[in-house]
């Protein structure tokens, strides 16, 4: 993939990039990184995997994982139902009254959606790291493509905040997210044990099970997560949301490299965070970054992480029928400004 720590290429934001980043390759200002490798002629080849014309929906219901207790502030969707006129509310409402009979009746409401709480796309305005990006000594907070904090991603007192003036979801949304994804099962491996799975362990499953990424494709790791929290109904324990399953050991370099080399545009899982967290265990906790994957992926390279998604029932009839590919749709909301997405992924056969 393009990059290259010690070449000497600038633009306007940074004269100085992170090493392994591909900060400028794909345009100064370019705010969808990896996804501009799917190309029209990767989206026409990907097509050909509709050979049944079978459609699987990748999305939790929204209102999983149930309660907050994977992330404290964040919630299950919240439902408003304004009134419309004289406290009548706007649900069963009779919108007009003709020949003695109501006619038109209907419903309206309003959602408050916390972008991360289910199935998502996390934007690259959704990490970032800190980092000398104009050589005067000092670390700046930086997001992909030398984006800046309190310029670029802004806080709530920050004028014109909150939100993302650049790296906002809306790009992704405005890529429409279409191509081909390739899927592993590393629920196969593990069952419901947790595993840090790394470089070596990945491409053995891999070799095994027959799956090859190449350049553009969306990768999505099967773990059965999701499967797990789908069980729970909306009551899922400490132990389940943050102790059970197979992750990805970010804290390995070689499966970091691998992530940049093998092409892929975006990664996913139907886990909580794709990767483990380096702060689960006393061994892992003198690890930093907490979370290597996130920021490789999202703030060096441009690629966008899905979170959440709903992976089981795809996975077993591509397994049931030899395959790993097939063809996925998965754009966000196109929604000006936000540092993620919920969406509702799908995947034909
Ligand atoms: C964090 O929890 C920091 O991020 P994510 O939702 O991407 O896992």
């Amino acid at each position: 993939m393009p990059n290259g720590a010690g070449e000497k290429v600038s633009s306007r934001r940074w004269t100085r990039r992170p090493e392994h980043s591909n900060w400028g390759d794909f345009g100064e200002n370019d705010q969808i990184g990896r996804l501009n490798l799917i190309t029209p002629e990767r989206r026409k080849k990907a097509a050909e995997e509709i050979k049944e014309g079978l459609a699987f929906c990748l999305s939790l219901p929204l209102n999983l994982p149930g309660g907050n207790l994977l992330v404290a502030q964040r919630h299950p969707p919240v439902r408003k139902i304004e009134p419309r006129n004289e406290g009548h509310h706007f649900v069963n409402f009779p919108l007009r009254f003709e020949n003695e009979h109501w006619t038109d009746i209907c419903c309206d409401d309003a959602v408050t959606l916390w972008t991360q709480y289910s199935t998502q796309w996390d934007a690259l305005s959704h990490i970032a790291e800190p980092f000398d990006l104009d050589e005067d000594g000092v670390d700046e907070i930086v997001y992909y493509n030398g984006y800046r904090a309190s310029i670029d991603i802004l806080g709530p007192d920050d004028p014109g905040g909150p939100g993302a003036r650049n790296l906002g979801i809306e790009h992704m949304a405005e890529s429409c997210v279409q191509g081909r994804g390739v899927l592993v099962d590393l629920f196969a491996r593990h069952g419901v044990k947790r595993a840090f799975v790394g470089y070596d362990e990945l491409m053995r499953i891999m070799e095994a099970d027959k799956v090859v990424v190449e350049t553009g494709d969306m990768f999505c790791i099967h773990t059965g997560w999701s499967r797990a929290v789908m069980d729970r109904m909306g009551n899922p324990d400490v132990d389940l949301l943050h102790n059970s399953h197979a992750v990805l050991d970010g804290a390995d370099e070689r499966l970091l490299r691998w992530i940049d080399e093998s092409g892929l545009s975006v990664l996913i899982a139907d886990n909580f965070a794709v990767e483990g967290f380096q702060t689960e265990s006393a061994q892992r906790r003198q690890r930093f970054p907490g979370l290597p994957i996130h920021r490789r992926c999202i703030v060096e390279l441009g690629i966008h992480l899905g979170e959440l998604w709903y992976l089981t029932e795809l996975n077993n009839w591509l397994k049931a029928h030899k395959r790993s590919r097939f063809f996925l749709t998965a754009p966000p909301l196109r929604l000006p400004g936000s540092f993620g997405s919920p969406m509702t992924p799908v995947a034909t056969v």
